[in-house]
């Protein structure tokens, strides 16, 4: 399954490049805790974005595992980027309760500020070492939680690097939806 629905907002998932959709109000990083550029998924938004992102992420940090601050996009196609620092995989605790954090955060920041489609790449699952298959889980069942009380995002995209994380992620959808 590579759609659902969860209240009035569609999820989908799609292997592409995050710093890609331009079809969306807003993007999220896998951030570090200075909010500064890095490998992965920061880097690519911090190189697509340009020098003001991280000029104006600056005084936001530090950042902890599991919050989010909201940006502008900069150089990036997207009006607004959502920085979460997700947990490192056996150091911070308890895991799964600060990587949903960082989901339902995303999507309430975002929904106050009246954005109808985000889109997630997997957080924590590169450089902070959270597997793929619990970490979907924690990501699909927390939008299906968070999805009854928003009132303006109606689109959740997850933006997967490659087939085998998306192949994971239609069969926890699939799993959620049964
Ligand atoms: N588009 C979509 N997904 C991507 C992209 C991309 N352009 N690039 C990587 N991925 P990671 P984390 C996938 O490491 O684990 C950084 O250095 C990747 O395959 O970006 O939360 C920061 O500075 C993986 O499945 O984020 C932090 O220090 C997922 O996105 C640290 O890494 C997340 O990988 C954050 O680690």
């Amino acid at each position: 399954m590579e759609q659902a629905t969860f209240g009035e907002t569609r999820v989908e998932v799609l292997v592409g490049d995050i710093v890609a959709q331009p079809d969306l109000d807003a993007i999220v990083n896998a951030a570090n805790a200075q909010l500064q550029t890095g490998g992965g998924v920061a880097g690519a938004i911090h190189r697509a974005g340009g020098p003001g992102l991280a000029e104006e992420c600056r005084p936001m940090a530090p950042i902890a595992p599991g919050e989010c601050v909201i940006s502008g996009g900069h150089d990036l196609p997207n009006p607004h980027v959502l920085h979460c620092l997700g947990p490192v995989h056996g150091q911070d605790e308890p895991a799964d309760e600060l990587l949903a954090s960082c989901y339902r955060e995303a999507l309430r920041i975002a929904d106050d500020h009246r954005l109808s489609s985000v889109g997630f790449p997997a957080i924590s699952t590169g450089a902070f070492g959270y597997p793929m298959r619990d970490a979907t889980q924690v990501a699909l069942a927390t939008v299906a939680e968070s999805a009854a009380q928003l009132r303006n995002v109606r689109l959740v995209r997850f933006v997967l690097f490659d087939e085998s994380a998306l192949e994971v992620y239609r069969k926890v959808l699939e799993e959620l939806t049964a």
